[in-house]
C-alpha cells in the first residue's frame, strides 16, 4: 500500500519563498481546488491520503516534500535551506514516526527534500542554494549503514535538483539539460523536456504511473509517445509559488 502525506494550503501561501520566478497574485480558492484535484489523482493511483491541517503561519507548508526523505527502511527529517520553512518539519515528523525510524539533518547542515532524487540505492542530491555541503555530507553518513550511496549533483538556474530531473521508470529520467548536466546520469535513458517548457522536468512517479502538470502538453506528448501512463493535473496556482507535483506529497510504501 502507498501512503501519501499531504498538507492543506496555508492562507499565507501568497507570502511564499520565491527564487527564480517573479511574484504573481495567487488565487487561494483556485489553489485549493487544484490541490484537491491533485490529492484525488494520488488517490486514484492507489495512495491512501494522510492530510495534515493547514498551517496559517507557514506559507510554503503545502510543499511537504522538502521536509523529509522517506526511504523503505528509514526517514530523514531535513533542515530546510529557507529559514521561513524550518518550522514545517515537526508536524510532518509526528506523522512519519508512525511508519519509520526518524533521523535528522543538524545545523549547520541544510537540505531540502526537493533536492533529493532516489534512484534505486543511490540518492542524487542537488548542490543548490537550499542544500549545502554539510547537509549532503550528513545525509551520506546517516545512510551509509543502510546501503545507500549519496552523490552530490551541481545544479544551475533552478530551485531544486528535482526541478531539473526526475525518474520515469527504473532506467529512464526526464531531464532539463539547461539546469543539470546529462553526464551526471550516465547509463540512464534520458528524455529531454520540450525546449518550450523549461519547467516540465518535475514529474511524480507512483508505481508505473506518472503525474505531471497540465501546463506542459509538449513534454507530456513525449512521455505518451514513449509509452508512459501520464495523469495531468492543473497546478497553475501552486506553480506561482514555485511548486509543482513532487513537492506537494511524500509518497511511500507501507507493508499491510
Ligand atoms: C520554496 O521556495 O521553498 C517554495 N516556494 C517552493 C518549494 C517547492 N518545493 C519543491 O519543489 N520540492
Amino acid at each position: 500500500m502507498w501512503i501519501a502525506v499531504t498538507r492543506e494550503i496555508s492562507p499565507a501561501l501568497g507570502s511564499c519563498e520565491l527564487s527564480y520566478i517573479p511574484r504573481d497574485a495567487i488565487d487561494l480558492v483556485r489553489a485549493r481546488e487544484q490541490h484537491r484535484d491533485y490529492q484525488q489523482a494520488l488517490k486514484a493511483l492507489g495512495c491512501q491520503l494522510l492530510t495534515l491541517p493547514a498551517e496559517p503561519d507557514l506559507p510554503d507548508s503545502v510543499f511537504v516534500e522538502d521536509v523529509a526523505i522517506v526511504l523503505d527502511e528509514i526517514a530523514i527529517l531535513t533542515r530546510p535551506g529557507a529559514l521561513s520553512r524550518r518550522a514545517e518539519v515537526a508536524s510532518v515528523a509526528n506523522v512519519l514516526r508512525r511508519y519509520r525510524t526518524l533521523l535528522s539533518i543538524q545545523a549547520p547542515g541544510t537540505l531540502d527534500g526537493g533536492d533529493v532524487l532516489r534512484v534505486g540505492r543511490t540518492l542524487y542530491v542537488g548542490e543548490s542554494a537550499r542544500s549545502n555541503a554539510v547537509g549532503i555530507g550528513q545525509l551520506r553518513e546517516l545512510l551509509a549503514g543502510h546501503g545507500y550511496a549519496v552523490r552530490g549533483v551541481p545544479t544551475r538556474g533552478c530551485l531544486h535538483l528535482k526541478s531539473a530531473v526526475t525518474q520515469l521508470d527504473d532506467d529512464t529520467l526526464l531531464l532539463q539539460p539547461e539546469w543539470v548536466g546529462r553526464e551526471q546520469f550516465a547509463g540512464f535513458r534520458i528524455i529531454g523536456v520540450d525546449p518550450a517548457e523549461p519547467h516540465a522536468a518535475n514529474v511524480l512517479r507512483i508505481g508505473d504511473a506518472l503525474v505531471m502538470p497540465a501546463s506542459f502538453p509538449h513534454t507530456r506528448q513525449r512521455l505518451l509517445d514513449a509509452g508512459f501512463n501520464v495523469t495531468a493535473v492543473d497546478v497553475s496556482e501552486l506553480q506561482k509559488a514555485e511548486g509543482a507535483v513532487t513537492c506537494c506529497s511524500l509518497v511511500f510504501r507501507v507493508v499491510e
